[in-house]
């Protein structure tokens, strides 16, 4: 598809769905405005093309992305010279049911631990340590792969969509309580494999702070200058 206008991203830093986002537009070497937001104050030009409310949102000139995934694949069938779409190719049913598990099962939990008192008066709230436990569980999985094959990384000992997809979720469930998840015997290949992703030079790039956007600035222009 041939890109008239420069695709917009509203973000919110710390999301690790927009994270992912970020990740792949910074992999796919796509050039975008990027308008950080607050979640609790939303541009209504973000409402506007994406009435759910969530972020990330990727406005395109003909068509507006606003799940993550989708922004992910978009990104990556537009430009994948790093091969980061490898398993989603080769392997596409077992790459996309790892990342709904980890989406959906390990975030469930996750949510319910990190956030405990959010949920202390759900009738299905079991304990913020039963949630953390299993949301581990999924992360067992993550090891077992790791450490099996000797991997450095999910796919193949290449970064691939797999990676990118999955890694804001997991750290985000490791700043919950670092010690406890950097001491923890049973996930050493995940911290491995985290510290990896995290120590790699666009994680710091993505995670630059930008100042919430507003219409009256001029717009804040996000290249990656990948040299590929
Ligand atoms: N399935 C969505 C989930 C996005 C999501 O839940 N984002 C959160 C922030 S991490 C959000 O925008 N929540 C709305 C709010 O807090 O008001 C995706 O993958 O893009």
């Amino acid at each position: 598809m041939k890109i008239v206008s420069t695709p917009i991203l509203y973000t919110f830093r710390r999301c690790p769905f927009a994270i992912r986002a970020r990740a792949a537009l910074y992999f796919s070497n796509t050039k975008f405005e990027i308008r950080e937001i607050k979640l609790n104050d939303k541009p209504k030009e973000m409402i506007e093309v994406s009435k759910k409310g969530t972020v990330p949102v990727l406005v395109l000139n003909n068509k507006v992305l606003d799940e993550s995934m989708e922004i992910i694949i978009w990104a990556l069938e537009y430009n994948d010279k790093l091969n980061l779409l490898n398993p989603y190719i080769k392997k596409k049913k077992e790459t996309l049911d790892l990342i709904s598990k980890i989406d959906n099962k390990f975030k469930y939990h996750l949510d319910r631990y990190k956030y405990s008192s959010r949920y202390e008066k759900d009738n299905h709230f079991k304990g913020k340590y039963i949630h953390r436990n299993l949301a581990e569980s999924y992360l067992l999985e993550i090891e077992n792969t790791l450490y099996t094959k000797k991997n450095t990384y999910l796919f193949e000992n290449r970064i691939s969509i797999l990676d990118i997809s999955i890694f804001p979720l997991v750290r985000q469930f490791r700043t919950a309580d670092l010690e406890w998840f950097k001491s923890n015997p049973k996930l050493t290949a995940v911290n491995r494999w985290l510290d990896k992703i995290t120590n790699l030079d666009f994680f710091n790039i993505i995670m630059k702070k930008y100042k919430p956007w507003k219409k009256i600035n001029s717009p804040e222009l996000f290249s990656s200058n990948l040299k590929i």
